[in-house]
């Protein structure tokens, strides 16, 4: 029997950055959602490593949060110390018996670069029993037509590596990859377990479907890339991210799986760590109906608040994380206010620390009609616009002004307004036409 323990897409160094309150967790070091990763990255090191008889502990890729497509920032320093310090307490408390096999995700990699901030990060002969693997690896193998494997004869275990590939991008490496990817189909005469470890998804392109699919007969399938602890087969298992990082996954469950292989028999046991956050991290819906005034509205707001006011104030490690959904027919005069009124809403507790325990709000508006089946809906906010738009832009401005008792010129604002929108109205056009 083999035991494995299988983990993904830990992304130390993640920060919540949007409508977030800028506050630290440790003073000068790191922020609240980023030290919560690495508290439960270090708890849950401590956890597995105390697993009696693991042999193998499997990370799908995306340890680091940073840097990625859209920021080359390399990871912040804390993430460079608890990776240390997770692999330290790991190998210590299995005393050097149980192995660590990394692969890389699309996150944490310099695209393009051969040298790696995990390898910057980690001094990999310190660690005998870490096998990593890089994308570089990956592209190697198929150049030297080569598969990608890691074989353990003394267990009868052997590896197949899937470092994430985007082999979709272009032609060329998509025939290169299907051509390669039969090198790491396994060898049925032997008697071997055989696992894939990969990073991708079949969602947008980047695991190939022989891998996503039973061709290839592997025993288990590790994957990594998808965020939520889930099972998409028989044998093939995501263990998703230790917590949720966006607003959908916080719907979803994150953990680690233990994996038994006892003569080809599988045997799964799913922990879940998002049970550990402690904090409200949720979507609160409101209706944004047109009868609905500022002030109605504003007050369906206050009120989902509240849970989150009291003298204790504001708490990294409990503070919460809001979204709001507006949903109603939404007009473009709603559409201002429900933006105006969320811009002063959040500044309003972001900056009374001694009383709200809120990290973060952000809000998102739909409008109804996109919902509708029976569609006139996608040229119905543009056709609305054309017709009334200064009337809206008026009476809007009028009700602000009134509100704050400001003496402008209701009139000049609105002709102001109207020509913003008009310009922004042209370069829409302009922007269909191309
Ligand atoms: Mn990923």
């Amino acid at each position: 029997m083999i035991k494995i323990v299988h983990i993904s897409d830990s992304h130390l160094g993640y920060r919540t950055r949007r409508g977030t309150t800028n506050k630290w967790a440790v003073q000068n070091y790191s922020k609240p959602y980023e030290q919560e990763i690495y508290d439960l990255f270090l708890k849950v090191m401590e956890d597995i490593s105390k697993i009696k008889d693991l042999d193998f502990l499997i990370h799908c890729g995306d340890m680091f949060h940073n840097p990625s497509l859209h920021s080359s920032y390399p990871p912040p320093e804390p993430a460079r110390r608890f990776l240390k310090e997770g692999l330290d307490i790991f190998f210590k408390n299995t005393k050097n018996q149980t192995h660590f096999i990394y692969i890389e995700g699309n996150h944490g990699v310099f695209r393009g670069y051969e040298y790696t901030p995990f390898e910057s990060h980690i001094q990999k002969d310190e660690y005998p029993n870490l096998h990593y693997f890089k994308g570089r690896d990956l592209t190697n193998a198929i150049n030297n037509n080569q598969p990608l494997n890691l074989e353990f004869p003394s267990k009868k275990v052997r590896f197949y590596l899937f470092p994430f590939f985007e082999f979709k991008n272009f032609e060329i490496y998509e025939a290169a990859y299907d051509k390669w990817v039969e090198l790491q189909r396994p060898n049925k005469n032997d008697d071997f377990i055989n696992i894939a470890v990969a990073h991708g998804s079949i969602a947008d392109g980047t695991l190939h479907r022989k891998v996503n699919s039973d061709d290839f007969g592997y025993d288990y399938v590790a994957l990594g890339h998808e965020h939520g602890l889930k099972k998409v087969s028989k044998n093939h298992y995501y263990s998703g991210s230790l917590l949720p990082m966006n607003f959908k996954e916080a719907y979803e469950k994150q953990g680690y799986l233990k994996v038994e292989i006892d003569n080809k028999i599988l045997n799964i046991e799913e922990i879940y760590t998002n049970e550990l956050l402690k904090r409200t991290f949720e979507i609160i819906p409101i209706d944004a109906s047109p009868q609905h005034t500022s002030a109605d509205l504003e007050a369906l707001i206050r009120n989902e608040l509240k849970p989150f006011i009291s003298d204790e104030g504001f708490d990294p490690k409990t503070a919460a994380r809001l979204k709001f959904n507006f949903k109603g027919e939404i007009t473009f005069k709603k559409n201002w206010q429900i933006n105006d009124l969320m811009a002063k809403i959040r500044s309003d507790s972001f900056s009374q620390s001694d009383k709200f325990n809120i990290l973060q709000i952000i809000w998102k508006i739909f409008d109804r009609s996109e919902d509708a089946e029976n569609d006139i809906s996608t040229g119905l906010i543009q056709d609305y616009i054309l017709e009334h738009p200064d009337e809206e832009f008026k009476s809007f401005v009028k009700e602000k002004l009134t509100e704050e008792k400001s003496q402008f010129d209701v009139d000049k604002l609105t002709q102001f307004g109207m020509n913003a929108l008009k310009n922004a109205l042209k370069f829409m056009e302009r922007e269909k036409e191309v």
